[in-house]
């Protein structure tokens, strides 16, 4: 298993419901964004293994909420949780609607939740559904990181100008990020883990 600064991670399980999640007290940092914002490819890059999470060209396939677990420090451990992409178009308003609702029910339930991952392509104008996102989770008082994904494909200028945009747009400062060069992956780890460290717990007995 490779790592990513240090980043040991292993894939869990797949969740359809709450019910499913590990009754334990883990901290948890969940993985939002519109479908193709660059998710999988995140995920792979911070934890440093290039087929973790699947890279689709097919956007919203994805229906469940994947768990991913993260040994980062002898005695540390957090889980990621891939929440599916929300918005995409060509899927039905019924399969839409559910897809809402589980991650609505994770992110209003769960108590191992300490932040929100919200991503957005730097490469679009700042969406109404990123900014409803955001609106939902602070409404909530979920803790929110959102990250700036595909920086590699814009100048500076144009990065700088993305980065104002977004920030404007979303209420917080958007971390730089991309997924094929090392622009920001460290410092999303370090993110991550400040935010989960608040409160951690030891390693899951007996896995
Ligand atoms: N240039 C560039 N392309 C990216 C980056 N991240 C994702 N992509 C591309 O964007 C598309 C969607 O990425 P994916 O990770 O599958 O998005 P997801 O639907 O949010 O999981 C794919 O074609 C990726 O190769 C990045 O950091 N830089
Ligand atoms: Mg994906």
């Amino acid at each position: 298993m490779a790592g990513g600064g240090g980043w040991r991670v292993e894939f869990v399980k797949s969740c359809g419901s709450l019910g499913d999640f590990p009754g334990d007290g883990m901290p948890e940092a969940a993985l939002l964004g519109r479908s193709n914002a660059g998710k999988s490819s995140l995920l792979n890059a911070i934890a440093g293994q290039a087929k973790l999470a699947r890279t689709s060209r097919t956007p919203g396939r994805t229906r469940l909420l994947n768990l991913f677990e993260v040994q980062y420090a002898a005695q540390r451990r957090l889980r990621l949780v891939d929440c599916p992409g929300y918005g995409y178009a060509r899927a039905g308003k019924q399969e839409r609607e559910r897809w809402g609702e589980l991650i609505e029910t994770y992110l209003a339930q769960r108590a191992n939740l300490r932040l929100a991952v919200l991503l957005v392509d730097a490469n679009v104008p700042p969406q109404a559904l990123d900014g409803e996102a955001c609106a939902w989770l602070r409404q909530r008082g979920v803790a929110l990181q959102v990250v700036a994904t595909k920086c590699d494909r814009l100048s500076g200028n144009q990065r700088g100008q993305a980065l104002r945009r977004l920030e404007a747009a979303l209420g917080t400062a958007p971390l730089a990020f991309s997924a094929v060069t090392p622009l920001g992956q460290a410092e999303l780890r370090k993110a991550i883990e400040t935010a989960l460290t608040a409160r951690a717990t030891p390693p899951t007995a007996g896995r």
